[in-house]
């Protein structure tokens, strides 16, 4: 692969021509060019279908057609015309396909037919669903608690398919909700629902247009929420600041040319999106942000004198918040050098970001993965807050915090009850509503379930979606973690290696799409999601399903709990015929879904409310709350620096432009320059030439963690980049292996993605892993 690849700076600026050059060419490169055209023009419109991309939201009144490049590539890469079949699976055994690359894996096509894994011959064969659902279910009655087996979710499972999960596996008998969740935003939702009340974001599309500064921090909506680049160039247009916190100056967010806007495109002319960009050391954003607020604290004070105008708003804080007084002390106690050492920034950059923060009105917060992804992430994220409600920025129009979800439906699924700590209230709801004993005691997320495998206290696992062996950290351990289970079940539409790192039994069970048309006894169905802004709307496949062999989600969770708990708690068969069924029990348990399917006639959906976006807040102390935390002393783990180890580099795992998670569309990363290669790391020219090599070197990469175990990765070439010193990026999933399972995210249990302590070695020949070997 490397032998093809090469580096090349990219000129032209994010979205416009490059962007709509690439959606044909993968166009034109598929078998059903006219089908998926047909498809794309209705994606996230009323009577079409949710885009499987990202969480995205849009605004409500806007005729305009939305898609985006990397959504195209989504709806193309579902409706290919390529099967993996029986055929297939009898022509390559399960040692050949786990040769192969994570690319070739998905390229092959859309799983057609329920396969079972026969250890004898090494092959998937056929399998009835009827025999895949008795399998299931024989196994998990053969366990001796129902807390041996985990139940994996991925974020793109509508709500009615998550609602059913979620029942079956609570009569079954487990909180064990393992979910994508966990590796993702896990730290907004516990960092909110503790100061604000709520777990989701404040903020509404509309909201976009109204503020007067958007921070957009730890994000690269060029390549992972391309339709939030027009809001941004539109806010950029009348006169709004859009301040970037990102230590990679990442294209999307420098210059911007929508797709849909022709005259701009002819002229090449870009609208500069973004009109600061602060590149802070990795991790080192909750300095960034104590030291805004430290800024705001001193001219607070010299108003205070001077008699200008107040900084704080009192009002707000007097009426609606607590805890000021302890966060101010902290603040205070927060040496300015210490802020300048860990946020990697001046005092000059700060205050700059902290003037412009101060001058706006009414500001946004949006974050992704870049602040997510740590070990202190919450407290970040609370910093985030503090400075949001110094200034009575959350519950005003055009103002507020917005995480930026990932998957087309994680947020739903959530809603929906997959958590494996579920809050009493849920429990009582569903205990009421389906009088069976609920199970109380918390169950396992990602890293819980993978610790649980490894030591042989969980036996069953099964996947809702996504792809839980190369998703999760520490890939080798995973490995051996899921190869230990009595049972492994992956419900999928594209082959992954997930599939191929097998139980003693392994089962794949084919589903349909958002895509494609959902017909059941009564009728075609439609499913619900939300979005990243907590609106909720129906989504109706367009194309015919790949095989007729395929079922829906919903239909394969039935077929699973009918086989498992016959008609108890509800009559299973029946429920899957028409899903208004399924959402009126939704309604009947899910708060803010009174009345579920009269509302979903209304045309682009309805919005389930925020309670902190009204200034009700459902905290511990009624009131929204500041927190006072006192920055880290070190960014790198003791666990790492007790041993006396010191990495040459930190590393961030991050996604290219061509992949959607662990789905590679292809080996391009076009804004960055690099083109037909994934096995590249992102270093600093100086860096570079401290550590002895020289651009375009093979080198191995090789994490540190206490327990001395050896994790590494082979032959990635070194890349000059323009990135702070001290810090490395490359892709996830490949440099998964160097994720140690135990560094995660402190209450969150997120592994650190983004802050992973490494050496860089010259290369050893012939070790390299499998995910990144040619196919
Ligand atoms: N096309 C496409 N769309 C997607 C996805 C996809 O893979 N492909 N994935 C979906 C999912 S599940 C998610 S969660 C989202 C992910 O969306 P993002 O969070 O945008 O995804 P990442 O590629 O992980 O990018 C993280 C960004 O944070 C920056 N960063 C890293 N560490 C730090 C830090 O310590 N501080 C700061 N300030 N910045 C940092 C990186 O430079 C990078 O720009 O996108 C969703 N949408
Ligand atoms: N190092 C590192 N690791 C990370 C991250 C990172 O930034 N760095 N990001 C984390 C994040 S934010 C996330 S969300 C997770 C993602 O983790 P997952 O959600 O587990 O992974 P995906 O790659 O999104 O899953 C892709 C697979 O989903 C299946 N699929 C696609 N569409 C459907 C569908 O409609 N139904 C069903 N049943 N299956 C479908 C296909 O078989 C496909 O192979 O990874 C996490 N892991
Ligand atoms: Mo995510």
């Amino acid at each position: 692969m490397s032998e093809k690849g090469h580096i090349r700076p990219y000129g032209g600026p994010a979205a416009g021509w490059g962007a709509l050059k690439s959606v044909t060419k993968s166009w034109l490169g598929s078998e059903n060019a006219f089908k998926n055209l047909k498809a794309m023009l209705k994606t996230n419109q009323s009577n079409g279908f949710d885009c499987p991309g990202c969480a995205w939201g849009e605004s409500s009144e806007s005729a305009l057609v939305r898609f985006c490049e990397n959504g195209a590539k989504a709806v193309n890469w579902e409706s290919t015309g390529r099967s993996v079949d029986q055929a297939f699976f009898a022509r390559y055994s399960v040692s050949e396909l786990a040769r192969q690359t994570d690319y070739w894996l998905e390229y092959q096509g859309r799983l057609a037919q329920p396969m079972k894994y026969d250890r004898a011959t090494d092959h998937y064969v056929p399998v009835s669903w009827d025999d895949a659902f008795t399998l299931i279910a024989d196994h998990l009655h053969r366990l001796e608690s129902p807390d041996q087996a985990e139940f994996y979710t991925s974020g793109r499972a509508s709500n009615e398919a998550a609602f059913l999960y979620q029942l079956f596996v609570r009569a079954y008998g487990t909180n064990n909700f393992p979910d994508c969740s966990n590796m993702c935003h896990e730290a907004s939702g516990v960092s909110m629902k503790e100061t604000l009340g709520v777990g989701k974001g404040t903020v509404v599309f509309h909201d976009l247009e109204l503020a007067d500064a958007i921070f957009v921090i730890g994000q690269n909506p060029g390549t992972n929420h391309p339709r939030m680049l027009e809001p941004l160039r539109e806010a950029v247009k009348r006169g709004a600041q859009v301040v970037c916190i990102n230590p990679l100056k990442e294209r999307g967010l420098e210059r911007f040319q929508h797709p849909q806007h022709p005259l701009e495109m002819l002229s090449n002319g870009s609208e500069p999106t973004s009109s600061a960009y602060f590149r802070p050391a990795l991790g080192g954003d909750m300095a960034m942000f104590r030291g805004m607020a430290k800024f705001l604290l001193k001219w607070e004070r010299e108003a205070e004198v001077t008699g200008a105008p107040a900084v704080f708003d009192h009002a707000f804080i007097n009426k609606h918040t607590s805890g000021l007084q302890p966060y101010l002390a902290e603040v205070d106690a927060t040496p300015w050098e210490h802020i300048e050492a860990q946020s990697g920034l001046t005092l000059a950059d700060i205050e700059l970001a902290a003037r412009i923060y101060c001058r706006a009105e009414r500001v946004i917060m949006c974050w992704a993965m870049g602040l997510t992804q740590h070990r202190h992430s919450v407290p970040t994220i609370q910093e985030v807050i503090n400075l949001q409600l110094l200034r009575g920025n959350v519950g005003k129009p055009g103002a507020g915090l917005s995480p930026v979800r990932g998957h087309s439906n994680v947020q739903g699924d959530r809603t929906m009850g997959i958590d494996e700590q579920p809050p009493a209230w849920l429990l009582d709801a569903i205990e009421q509503r389906f009088r069976f004993r609920v199970p109380r005691a918390h169950g396992h997320n990602a890293v819980r379930a993978i610790q649980a495998m490894e030591e042989g206290r969980a036996r069953v696992f099964v996947g809702l979606g996504g792809n839980f062996a190369q998703a999760t950290p520490d890939t080798r351990r995973t490995h051996d973690a899921l190869r230990q289970c009595a049972l492994t079940v992956n419900i999928a539409t594209k082959l992954n290696r997930s599939h191929l790192v097998t139980g003693h039994d392994s089962l794949i069970l084919p589903c349909l799409g958002r895509t494609e048309i959902d017909m059941q006894v009564e009728g075609v169905q439609g499913i619900t999601v939300e979005d990243t802004f907590s609106m909720v709307h129906l989504s109706f496949g367009q194309l015919p399903p790949h095989s007729a062999e395929l079922r829906s989600e919903p239909a394969i969770i039935a077929g699973i709990a009918k086989a498992t708990l016959g008609n108890h708690p509800v009559d299973w068969d029946w429920l899957l015929e028409d899903y208004n069924r399924i959402r009126d029990l939704i309604a009947d348990t899910i708060p803010g879904f009174q009345d579920f399917n009269l509302r979903l006639q209304k045309p682009g959906g309805f919005y389930l409310g925020n309670t902190a976006a009204q200034r009700l807040w459902k905290t511990a102390s009624g009131k929204a709350q500041f927190t006072a935390t006192t920055l880290p002393r070190q960014l790198v783990n003791e666990r790492v620096t007790e041993r006396g180890d010191q990495p040459d580099l930190i590393l961030q795992t991050m996604r290219s432009h061509d992949q959607y998670n662990t789905t590679l569309y292809g080996l391009d990363d076009r804004y960055r320059g690099v083109f037909g290669l994934r096995d590249v790391v992102f270093v600093n020219e100086q860096d570079i030439r401290r550590l002895g090599f020289a651009p375009g070197d093979k080198v191995d990469l090789v994490s540190l963690w206490e327990d001395g175990k050896e994790r590494r990765v082979s032959g990635f070439q070194l890349v000059a980049y323009d990135i702070p010193e001290g810090q490395a990026a490359a892709y996830y999933p490949e440099t998964n292996p160097l994720v140690p399972l135990e560094s995660y995210g402190d209450r969150t249990f997120t592994p650190t993605s983004k802050f992973v302590a490494i050496k860089v070695e010259k290369a050893l020949p012939g070790n390299r892993i499998a995910t990144v070997a040619a196919g």
